[in-house]
């Protein structure tokens, strides 16, 4: 359980930069599903919520923003900036997300097909799940 960042390696040539991400190589999980988020309003924070089983690498491929990570016990805060570099996440953990540039591009993949079922968006439920 927890999170922590993924380098991943810059393939590159004159033409520009390319990075790979395959399941049992470089992303710790089989990838069922990936979704991005895009074109978020000045101001806005997202998230709010845990996941109970979900596994998921999050990418800012374009942009920036800011992940804020809390274990039930310290929160911190991960800057997002470089597309070499993925945020994995698993286990309880309630995550937040602010500070998107206007051309943030956050792609994120996922262990599981979407199931609302999993996600803990209620923090003292959180809270509760945790100390179980
Ligand atoms: C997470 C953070 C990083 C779907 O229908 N399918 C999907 O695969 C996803 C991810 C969302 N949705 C629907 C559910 C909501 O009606 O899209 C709407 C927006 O989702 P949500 O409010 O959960 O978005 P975020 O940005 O708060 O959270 C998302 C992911 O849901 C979540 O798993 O960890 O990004």
């Amino acid at each position: 359980m927890g999170f922590g960042l993924i380098d991943f390696k810059t393939l590159g040539d004159e033409r520009g930069s390319l990075i790979a991400i395959e399941e049992g190589y470089n992303a710790p999980f089989d990838i069922k599903r990936v979704y991005y988020i895009f074109d978020t309003k000045q101001g806005v924070e997202r998230g709010f919520h845990a996941h109970i089983n979900l596994k998921q690498i999050a990418i800012a491929v374009k942009g920036s923003c800011t992940f804020v990570l809390d274990n039930g016990k310290t929160r911190k805060e991960i800057k997002l900036i470089n597309p070499n570099q993925g945020l994995f996440i698993e286990g309880l953990i309630w995550r937040e997300m602010k500070d998107f540039s206007a051309d943030c591009v956050l792609v994120v993949l996922a262990s599981e097909h979407y199931d609302e079922s999993d996600y803990i968006r209620d923090y003292d439920k959180f809270i509760e799940e945790v100390n179980r």
